[in-house]
């Protein structure tokens, strides 16, 4: 079976202490020359005399050399010697003593035919590399696990004109010209041991911004940023943030960087984010560069953040790094946490979380219940690039902060402390993690807690509650359920820790006492059963509860008994959290959504629905509340925006059953359409307000940045209803932004609700940045957002379009992705077609990169819940993909998982 099991995990039998590569970098004809100082693993296994040697390999993609492979200078030979399996080079006969032995081979390998952009590939002529997870393997053959860990010694040669920077992890120890003078290379050693999906190597016409940073034992480390000729402004933005991430790693953890150099080079072909290789981060492009004209404010945040994250894994991750991919989490929830940390340190801690949060419920939830659930720990896998997915980041790092929650901040550092000192130079799992803080706080019993690992599902709380009157008496009763999800059927209580608050009838904080002793005004109740009550005392009359503040749990929390909205509109105003301030509305304009839903059904009101739909009582209180929000200037500007963000349509569906994603994009409108005249001399006098403000130079700080989106979802609102005098405004602003976020913010509105303004906007951007090749991706975003039945067909068009290459990931994930992933009204078509064009750009894009393909597939995780029609379409295309024989790993699992 191609099933791997964490269960089934053994020590590798041989160790690679050292590993010498020698590349000949060409295009089409690489040559690596490998030097192998391999032991028998004599900790795990008894020694023996002789034993095979399994050297991982994908053989599409990497040919030894004939006579090449030799064992301490003796040449071997093919068939006696050794063999090839599917995906090994076996070494037959080595000693298995301990002793050590020296494998000497030579591979070739051709990187620009590797279109997967995983190994050895070329992005505009430059050679870069990708190894995690597996991809070590199509470089040369060798133990493609994490938990072998060796030192590498690198040697590059390539033509010094078309390659003039070589680079890879460590030092630079020598370097210069080759006896051919065309030539040069330079030689690479990295002192830490690491796995191999932590090498890279990069050679290219680049320049770079240079930089320095003293660390707090008084190291000079020099920072470097690779981009290509002409990009070198627009990476000033990201060494700013590498520096401080730098500092902050310092100061919230202790942790210091470890080598003379650390290097980023942005490539514009890269299948996620950023990749984390020791000294030398390889980024997306989009990660790394930016200017105000042509990157919007939330571009500069992901380039914080992810700068910040790929820092942030010198720690967690290779320093300390994973014994088997199982623990994928154990690296990347706790990184995601810490750079969580780092960015509401560096920006606006509530808004931050808010962002995190619906982060998690609009993509982890619906990926928790469907057919791809899988725990924080997965415990099988097929493709382990499947893995890499919200459940492990998001969820992940959920469970960190509430470990971190558990133990105290104080307790937390400690763990950390002894997490680090612990496991330097090793390759554990989240047990051990556990184990650390365990050790560090024996006060506190993390057994329960260990369930959030093992555990797939979302929780969902119960809440209800009994207030006595005659003892002033509030009784809380909680009941927990979490639903069954693939190998999971049964499951057990969680330790859920709910932080809470009680608010007096007129807002004021009234202490918690649940008779524990201590007295405070929020308090986390730390419910272990199944069903639980917390007994308050002291509890004034019409007190209201503050639940999940802060979003304590990653859990779907419920009243069993509807708060009232004036309960809502209460917490919204005067709660003393600001999260749950912003969950007050959310579950406001979620309810009052789901509720116009309710009378669609009933009148079997379809589309055109703005104008039928006008007999639906406005609650002049929820208008009320909004109101206030907006127009309070005692709250910060980012926060208001937020406040008028309505829960996104991919997480109403999940209070929605079957779904009708063609209902729930039109009930949303429609709210939106209600608050938008409601509010209308409201938002037109905040707007203005804000122009006025903003007017003058750009400016990149917190506040003006709060301004922009405050200012910016005004004139959403303003336009939402296609108001024509509204539009004809928004394309002069457009017309006069001086930077992207108020250009790209426009030119959104403008396509949404527009329609001659939308398609000049459009014309209008494409020729002023025809070629700045992460401003199009922005424009073939914008153009998959539009929420209109007739997308499909723009997007078809799009696929054809000059500047759209189907090889580019970024154009995919913007292009395909956008309109698969992002647009619900716009995809789930009645007749399918959104579908079965999907389906053909998985299946073409599978022979291109199929980790890139098996992403865009994930857009089908809810096709069960669907209402029927749409279901029965979206199974005749899951059929149709099954049928292919040649799909790759990465589809097939997702696919035959969705068919389960
Ligand atoms: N560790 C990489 C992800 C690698 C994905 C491989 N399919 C980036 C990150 O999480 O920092
Ligand atoms: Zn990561």
């Amino acid at each position: 079976t191609r099933v791997k099991r964490r269960q089934d995990y053994r020590p590798p039998q041989f160790l690679v202490d050292q590993v010498k590569l020698k590349f000949i970098l060409d295009p089409s004809d690489t040559r690596v020359l490998t030097q192998l100082h391999v032991r028998f693993n004599t900790d795990a296994y008894d020694c023996c005399d002789r034993a095979n040697l399994y050297l991982d390999g994908d053989r599409d993609v990497i040919q030894l050399v004939p006579n090449s492979l030799k064992v301490d200078g003796r040449m071997l030979e093919q068939g006696k010697d050794y063999n090839f399996s599917k995906a090994h080079l076996i070494v037959k006969s080595i000693n298995g003593s301990g002793k050590g032995a020296l494998v000497e081979f030579q591979v070739s390998l051709n990187p620009s035919k590797n279109t997967a952009l995983m190994g050895l590939y070329l992005s505009k002529n430059n050679f870069f590399t990708q190894c995690e997870a597996e991809g070590f393997r199509r470089i040369t053959f060798f133990p493609d696990r994490p938990d072998v860990m060796s030192i590498f010694e690198v040697t590059l040669v390539a033509s010094k004109q078309d390659y003039p920077v070589l680079l890879s992890n460590g030092d630079c120890v020598d370097s210069g010209s080759c006896s051919d003078g065309d030539y040069h290379y330079a030689v690479y050693k990295d002192p830490f041991r690491k796995p191999c999906y932590l090498f890279a190597l990069v050679a290219g016409k680049l320049v770079h911004l240079e930089d320095w940073f003293v660390t707090m034992s008084g190291r000079k480390v020099k920072l470097c940023i690779y981009v290509q000729q002409g990009n070198l402004p627009k990476a000033k933005f990201a060494m700013e943030c590498l520096k401080q991430a730098i500092k902050w790693d310092e100061e919230q953890y202790g942790r210091e960087y470890d080598l003379d150099t650390f290097n980023i080079v942005a490539v514009d072909d890269f299948s996620m984010g950023a990749m984390e290789n020791k000294s030398l981060n390889i980024f997306n492009s989009k990660y790394v560069l930016a200017n105000p004209e042509t990157a919007t404010d939330a571009d500069f945040e992901a380039i914080q953040a992810v700068v910040a994250h790929e820092y942030f894994h010198n720690w967690t991750g290779n320093r300390v790094t994973l014994r088997d991919w199982f623990q994928l989490s154990l690296k990347e929830g706790l990184t995601v946490f810490r750079e969580q940390e780092f960015s509401a340190d560096m920006t606006n801690r509530t808004v931050k979380r808010i962002s995190d949060v619906m982060r998690l419920r609009t993509t982890q939830f619906p990926q928790d219940a469907g057919p791809m659930a899988h725990p924080v720990r997965p415990e099988s896998y097929i493709e382990i690039n499947n893995f890499y997915t919200v459940t492990i980041y998001e969820k992940g790092a959920e469970v960190i902060r509430m470990l971190r929650n558990l133990v105290g901040p104080e307790g937390f550092r400690k763990g950390c402390d002894l997490y680090f000192d612990r496991y330097d130079g090793m390759a554990v799992t989240c047990d051990d993690w556990l184990a650390a803080h365990q050790d560090a706080n024996p006060h506190v019993d993390l057994t329960p807690f260990r369930l959030w690992y093992s555990q797939a599902g979302t929780p969902q709380l119960f809440a209800s509650m009994e207030y006595d009157h005659s003892q002033s008496i509030l009784h809380l009763h909680l009941e927990q359920y979490i639903p069954p999800t693939p190998e999971q059927p049964i499951k057990e209580p969680m330790l859920i820790p709910i932080q809470m608050g009680i608010l007096d009838r007129d807002g004021t904080p009234v202490m918690v006492d649940i008779g524990d002793g201590s007295v405070m005004e929020t308090k986390v109740l730390n419910m272990k059963e199944a069903k639980q009550t917390f007994t308050f005392h002291h509890v004034p009359p019409e007190s209201r509860l503050s639940m999940l503040r802060g979003f304590s749990a990653p859990v779907r929390f419920s009243w069993k008994h509807n708060q009232s909205s004036k309960d809502l509109i209460f917490l919204m105003a005067k709660d003393k959290d600001e999260f749950n301030r912003w969950d007050a509305a959310q579950t406001v304009t979620l309810r009052y959504i789901l509720d116009i839903m309710k009378q669609m059904n009933g009148n079997s009101v379809k589309p055109h629905l703005s104008q039928g739909m006008s007999s639906l009582p406005p609650d002049h209180h929820v208008l009320e509340a909004f109101k206030t929000i907006l127009l309070d200037e005692s709250l910060e500007h980012r926060f208001r925006s937020t406040m008028f963000v309505l829960p996104s349509e991919l997480f109403i569906a999940q209070w929605t059953k079957p779904i009708r994603p063609d209902d729930i994009h039109l009930a949303r409108l429609h709210l939106k359409r209600q608050l938008a005249t409601g509010l209308n001399s409201s938002f037109w006098s905040v707007f203005q307000k804000l122009e006025k403000e903003l007017e003058g130079e750009y400016r990149l700080d917190a506040e003006s940045r709060g301004k922009r989106a405050l200012k910016n979802i005004c004139l959403e609102y303003l336009c939402c209803s296609q108001d024509p005098v509204a539009l004809s405004f928004a394309l002069r602003h457009f017309r006069n932004a001086n930077n992207m976020t108020d250009a790209l913010a426009c030119l959104n509105i403008l396509s949404t609700y527009g329609k001659e303004e939308g398609e000049l906007a459009l014309a209008e951007f494409y020729r002023k940045w025809e070629h700045e090749y992460l401003v199009l991706d922005k424009w073939f975003r914008v153009q998959a957002l539009v929420p209109n039945k007739n997308t499909l067909s723009r997007v078809q068009k799009l696929l054809e379009h000059k500047s759209f290459d189907i090889k580019n990931p970024n154009n995919v994930y913007a292009l395909i992705g956008g309109y698969a992933l992002q647009n619900p009204y716009a995809f789930h078509l009645e007749d399918g077609s959104g579908y079965k064009f999907i389906a053909d750009q998985i299946w073409k894009l599978d022979n291109i990169n199929p980790q890139v393909a098996a992403r865009i597939a994930t857009c089908f995780t809810i096709w069960r819940e669907l209402e029927p029609n749409l279901r029965s379409h979206v199974k005749e295309q899951l059929n149709r993909l099954v049928s292919n024989d040649h799909l790759s790993r990465d589809v097939s699992e997702v696919v035959n998982k969705l068919m389960e």
